[in-house]
């Protein structure tokens, strides 16, 4: 496979990759109407704020010239069992799949994956880097007095604490987690959190998410939606959702707060 997101499109999870865009997509890219009353952003969490790649450094000082490939089966393997066990109605938390779509993809690659070094590569799970603008751009929402918020298929203990290795946890007012409802998005029982829990009525939220397959989901059950789409020239999923607004970086969601 040519490069990582050939890989991820393959298979069916088009995930976000480090590269930021060269240009803004902001107002080149709406494809609904125009809009200036958000009063709280809820952001998905890995792909969208926490860079899910930065483990590959560690992956590859482990393992020698498997670094990306093992990165890219990993998350791969985390995404497509959430979506597998969902469909199968047997829930197991987040922090687990990760951990066994970290031992298949050790597996498939032929790499000796020991206790101790699956250790490390979970421990690095907690401690993502961000995309360069994310605490920069949730600053300035805050300071626009934004609710911001997460709404992630992460277990709630490794959202906190990734959050809190970030140095962004103090930037939100809640941390909203599919374990609450034992099932993934893009179930809608999830989005449906967003109302349920932060009490917001649907027309003053914004669901924002790299993951254009998170953004359809969110669409489907009834958000208003922000791609961020992290590398230009990525299409979004072909899964029928037109009410979506593009961004290049979080600091573009200014744009769409009530003042
Ligand atoms: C999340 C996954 C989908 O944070 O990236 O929900």
């Amino acid at each position: 496979m040519a490069n990582r997101r050939e890989f991820m499109r393959a298979v069916g999870t088009a995930a976000a990759v480090g590269a930021m865009p060269a240009t803004r997509v902001v107002s080149a890219k709406q494809t609904a109407p125009p809009l200036k009353g958000i009063k709280t952003f809820v952001f998905d969490a890995y792909g969208t704020l926490f860079d899910v790649f930065s483990v590959t450094a560690l992956c590859e000082q482990l393992f020698p010239g498997n670094g990306n490939a093992l990165a890219e089966l990993w998350r791969a393997k985390q995404l497509q069992y959430s979506l597998l066990r969902s469909l199968m109605g047997r829930y197991k938390d987040f922090w687990q799949l990760t951990q066994d779509g970290l031992a298949y993809a050790a597996k498939s690659l032929k790499l000796d994956l020991t206790p101790d070094r699956q250790k490390r590569l979970m421990d690095a799970y907690l401690n993502l880097s961000v995309f360069p603008d994310v605490k920069p751009g949730l600053e300035a929402l805050k300071k626009l007095g934004v609710g911001l918020a997460i709404l992630s298929n992460g277990e709630p203990k490794m959202l906190d604490r990734a959050a809190r290795s970030a140095g962004i946890s103090t930037l939100l007012d809640a941390v909203l987690s599919a374990n609450d409802v034992k099932i993934f998005k893009p179930s809608p029982a999830v989005y449906k959190l967003v109302s349920k829990r932060l009490h917001v009525g649907t027309s003053d939220a914004g669901f924002v998410s790299a993951n254009s397959w998170d953004v359809h989901g969110g669409a489907s059950a009834g958000l208003i939606t922000f791609w961020i789409q992290r590398a230009s020239g990525e299409p979004p999923e072909e899964l029928g959702s037109t009410e979506t607004r593009v961004v290049s970086a979080v600091s573009d969601l200014a744009a769409f707060v009530r003042r």
